[in-house]
């Protein structure tokens, strides 16, 4: 069994111990359409199987790094987090493995800029983020495939987190997961869209974290999970390469259902979904008997997002009150405030 201080030692061991006065990165966040559910070994985030997600283009997260003087010092959207806060404490704890000596000190600054209220994980932005920080305080010049190992120890889902567009994290199969790590599809979908909606603020009552360990422990139902990720992954790249979108969006939804499936079969049992979240999915499948294409796809909590093509969009904004993201919608293009018809 390998512990993340070896496996960083691996990666930067033989780097020299320089820093820069600041690191600085983005990184987008990222929704999966075949899921990460599961892991063969705990303490590096190794998944079971291999996951697809789509980066969101410009909603994520920016991190500043610098060196501080007497105590790490964590600031999350312009407010300094208490240590004894959870995700200071995750945090200086990733940050651990890092530093050139023991005293030395981090001053973290991240900002989110996606709608927390969205529901939609910043923790994958967030270590993608900070490990590309490091990566550039520390001047180490990693690789991306480097970077991503580093990325998954922070989060599994963070490895996808550092590409722009379709990612593949390969699961891999050695047991010092140098070998998983994501890669960019080099494929571009233009007309794919993705929209996020919100039907509720709430904090989610159990993390993916501890739902992804408990559905491994027991649901019968998990055993299957591999043989779906299997079929999903090929139809996906399929669907992507051929830009089918009811291939993709088919496979998506059975493929976030299917995950679901395997919460409510553990005990006790985990229902994410609210009585608005099932009065949605029959507004979906209503939209699509009336020959509509979208699809959607969950993840550990009770929102939804859609998957569609642009011409469906002015439709989708009629039926739903959702944010739309263009994920191959060049930077320089989005106003992030100006709804897209
Ligand atoms: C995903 N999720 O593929 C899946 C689908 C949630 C449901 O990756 O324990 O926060 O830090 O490795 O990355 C969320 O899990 O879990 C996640 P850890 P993470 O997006």
């Amino acid at each position: 069994m390998w512990n993340k201080h070896q496996v960083v030692e691996q990666i930067i061991g033989k780097k020299k111990k320089q820093v820069k006065t600041k690191g600085k990165a983005f990184a987008p966040s990222n929704i999966a359409l075949c899921k990460y559910w599961g892991k063969r070994d705990a303490e590096l985030n190794l998944p079971v199987t291999s996951s697809l997600s789509v980066s969101l283009n410009h909603l994520g997260t920016v991190t500043e790094i610098m060196r501080a003087t007497e105590k790490d010092n964590i600031v999350l959207n312009g407010i300094e987090l208490d240590e004894h806060e959870t995700f200071a404490k995750r945090l200086v704890t990733f940050l651990d493995l890092y530093r050139p000596h023991p005293g030395f000190k981090f001053k973290v600054n991240t900002f989110n800029n996606i709608p927390t209220a969205a529901g939609l994980a910043s923790s994958a932005s967030g270590f993608a983020a900070l490990v590309l920080a490091l990566n550039d305080f520390f001047a180490w010049n990693l690789s991306i495939q480097h970077l991503s190992i580093l990325a998954r120890m922070g989060s599994g889902s963070a490895a996808r987190s550092l590409m722009h567009g379709f990612v593949l994290w390969q699961a891999g199969s050695r047991s010092d997961g140098m070998d998983s790590f994501a890669k960019p599809i080099d494929i571009e979908w233009p007309e794919f869209r993705i929209g996020v909606l919100t039907l509720s603020h709430s904090e989610k009552s159990k993390s993916s974290r501890q739902a992804m360990t408990e559905t491994v422990d027991t649901s019968i139902l998990y055993k299957s999970w591999p043989a779906q990720v299997n079929r999903d992954l090929d139809l996906l790249l399929t669907a992507i390469q051929n830009k089918d979108i009811q291939l993709c969006g088919e496979t998506a939804e059975q493929n976030a259902l299917s995950m679901h499936a395997t919460m409510i079969a553990s005990w006790p049992p985990m229902l994410y979904w609210l009585p608005e979240t099932v009065s949605t999915l029959n507004n979906i499948w209503e939209m699509r008997k009336q020959g509509i294409p979208v699809y959607l796809t969950m993840d550990a909590g009770p929102n939804i997002k859609l998957m569609f093509e642009k011409n469906v969009s002015a439709k989708i904004q009629e039926n739903f009150k959702c944010e739309i993201i263009a994920p191959f919608a060049s930077f320089s293009n989005l106003n992030p405030h100006k709804k897209e018809r």
